[in-house]
């Protein structure tokens, strides 16, 4: 049976693919006990999955593999030099020494690793392989994952998606019994995890993992109709893990008759019986080929044990958090329109969609509806179904989904329909588009579009302000602009951005505020706040909607003129420098936002400004926001919750005289 299917040649670079990651497994145990690796995930009697799959696909094919997966890196023929020094963390691995063992991704050999969050990396494949999709290259995603890890939220995401829009991918679950020391069984309930692609509409299979030929014949198949078909398979290879979680875990809470049970079915004594029996080889050739790439690796695994350690320094390190991002200069153009916050997002957009094929815009009701703000009307029309795309309801899914977009050089934009739900979505922002650049250097250009804010009896779902979730993680850009010129080229500058970009649009400025705005494309740059009004006695720092009660509040102010406001207009990275300045002039401070004040931004803007200006201060700073309480529904008792004019008014009176 395995002659008819491919020749003797082939079978044997199957037995040589299958053996390597054993062989260098069996050496990474050696180092481990030594001290040399810190950590490892065992993949022994694994290996069929791995080898048979990616032996079955092509090399421009992107495959997303999970800890155990050595044998993928091995069979896609990665630099041993580089791997080997990226697992024992020295200087020359894949990632400067800032991740371990398998968590990178390589793009020259199309493979994406994973982060620690089981599943994340499912939607992320999703996304690549829409794009491979949309520009017809006929190349599919493999993407693994663990048989616990199913029961993950992405999990069930990634398989709806990649169903509703007939992406080619594959999904492998690598089904080896546990889920750390939790048995199947209380894991879940259906019969056979490939039951579950049944539910989302996707064909799907269950066969024997250990088995390397059933493996790459179901693959060799199934690749080319996933391919030609653009559908995509749900496969459950069954095999078993006979050693520990990780190497310090241990196996106590496994039988050792079943270990030994699964010890026979070991997947390369079985490929080895089958090529004698085959007379495909011997077993002297075995032992020789043994012999031979035994000693292939040695140089290799050399060279890593006698690299140096990384060196770096804090300002290095936090010099790779962000693409370093070079702005487009854009022809000036004199038109300017009278359009209200709402439209300026919307035309910023649309300008962008209009000179740039990589702009595509994703989200729920945004294509025929036109999304519940109406920013996108029009754009199906203009753009097409593939760079306008409704999504099923799934933040997490989406927002994975943008990231492979992002690896395949596309440019997405992600709506929230209210910036309250991206909280379903937290994982794949605070962890896989934050940290990619920073772990294996590639750039994650994707924005985030987040219609924010209270004052509109939305209650405590459709009215948070959120900002804050986000400046506290390293490789996330926030903006928030105040007016409809500052948010049209800010966004134009997110949408440039080579980084992940948070944009917060309140919802109360959509159709309250309107302004002259030039009709052409240009770019504000993040991070650099603007003065609203010159003056010398105060200096309030806000942003958003906070500008707007800034100037309401000092309307009645005897002598307002010597008031100055500034609108950050970017949180990270914000104007230090313009506030310092600032405040070296006016020796006062006052910031008003309107989230709530405990570890609100205002919290790190008075911090700066105490350690920074310290000496230039003629009062305590003085912090505005709301009230810490979720916002409540009733208009009558949200109103109590922010600062409005009136009490702003006072406290600034009280600065002042203070
Ligand atoms: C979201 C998340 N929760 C918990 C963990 C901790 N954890 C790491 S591996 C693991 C078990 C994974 O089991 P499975 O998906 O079956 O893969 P296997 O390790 O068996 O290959 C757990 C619970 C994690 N990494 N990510």
């Amino acid at each position: 049976m395995v002659k008819s299917k491919i020749t003797n040649k082939q079978l044997v670079t199957l037995y040589h693919q299958i053996l390597l990651p054993r062989l260098i497994e069996e050496r990474m145990l050696l180092l481990l006990r030594q001290g040399k690796i810190t950590k490892w995930f065992s993949g022994i009697g694994q290996e069929a999955i791995s080898v048979g799959i990616t032996s079955a696909i092509n090399k421009t094919d992107s495959l997303f593999p999970m800890h155990r997966n050595l044998g993928v890196f091995t069979t896609r023929d990665i630099d041993l030099k580089k791997l080997f020094c990226q697992l024992m963390g020295k200087k020359g691995g894949f990632t400067k020494s800032r991740e371990r063992s398998f968590h990178f991704g390589n793009l020259d050999y199309n493979l994406i690793g994973m982060i620690s969050h089981l599943a994340a990396m499912l939607p992320v494949a999703c996304g690549v392989s829409y794009i491979e999709k949309i520009t017809k290259t006929n190349n599919i995603a493999v993407a693994f994952v663990g048989d616990g890890a199913t029961s993950e939220g992405d999990f069930h995401e990634a398989l709806n998606l990649a169903a509703v829009w007939n992406l080619p991918i594959i999904f492998v679950i690598e089904n080896n019994g546990y889920g750390l020391s939790t048995p199947n069984s209380q894991q879940y309930a259906c019969k056979q995890l490939s039951d579950r692609g049944i539910g989302y509409g996707i064909e799907s299979m269950t066969i024997d993992g250990n088995n390397l030929m059933e493996v790459y014949n179901t693959f060799k198949s199934i690749s080319e109709k996933c391919r030609k078909n653009k559908t995509p398979f749900l496969v459950e290879a069954l095999t078993f893990r006979i050693r520990g979680h990780e190497e310090a875990s241990g196996v106590d809470y496994v039988s050792p008759a079943l270990i030994d049970k699964w010890k026979k079915k070991d997947p390369i004594a079985l490929f080895e019986k089958q090529l004698i029996k085959d007379k495909v080889i011997n077993k002297n050739d075995i032992k020789n080929i043994k012999n031979e790439l035994s000693e292939s690796f040695a140089k290799d695994l050399a060279f890593a044990l006698n690299a140096p350690l990384e060196v770096t320094d804090p300002i290095n390190e936090l010099k790779d958090v962000f693409k370093p991002c070079t702005s487009i200069k854009y022809p000036s153009n004199k038109k300017v329109k009278k359009i209200r916050f709402v439209d300026a997002i919307s035309d910023a957009i649309y300008k962008k969609m209009k000179s740039d094929k990589l702009v595509l815009m994703m989200g729920q009701d945004i294509a025929e509806y036109g999304g519940v703000f109406k920013i996108s009307k029009g754009f199906l029309e203009e753009f097409g179904p593939d760079r306008v795309k409704n999504t099923p309801i799934i933040e997490s899914g989406i927002i994975g989904a943008a990231m492979g977009m992002a690896l395949k050089g596309y440019k997405p934009i992600v709506e929230m329909q209210f910036a309250d739900f991206v909280s379903c979505g937290f994982n794949q922002i605070v962890n896989n588009l934050a940290k990619t650049h920073y772990r294996w250097d590639e750039s994650i250009n994707v924005t985030v579009r987040m219609p924010t804010g209270g004052g509109m009896g939305a209650g405590p779902f459709h009215s948070q302000n959120i900002e804050s979730w986000f400046t506290h993680v390293p490789g996330l850009k926030v903006v928030y602009p105040s007016n409809p010129i500052d948010a049209k080229g800010l966004l134009v500058a997110s949408i440039d951005d080579p980084n992940p970009v948070l944009f917060f649009e309140h919802k109360g400025l959509y159709r309250s505020l309107k302004s002259n705005v030039s009709d052409g494309l240009y770019s504000l740059e993040i991070g650099k706040g603007s003065v609203v009004q010159d003056g010398k006695d105060l200096t309030i720092v806000t942003y958003g909607l906070g500008v707007h009660w800034a100037l309401e509040a000092i309307k009645a102010i005897p002598n307002n003129k010597a008031i100055e406001i500034i609108d950050l207009r970017s949180l990270i990275p914000w104007d230090k420098d313009l506030v310092l300045q600032s405040i070296q002039k006016t020796g006062r401070a006052m910031i008003i936002h309107e989230a709530t004040i405990t570890s609100g931004f205002g919290a790190e803007i008075a911090a700066t400004i105490s350690n920074e200006a310290f000496e230039y201060l003629d009062a305590p700073v003085v912090r505005i926001g709301s009230l810490d309480t979720p916002t409540p529904f009733a208009p009558h008792i949200e109103k109590q919750i922010f600062w409005n004019k009136d009490t702003i008014h006072k406290q600034i009176l009280d600065l002042l005289n203070y």
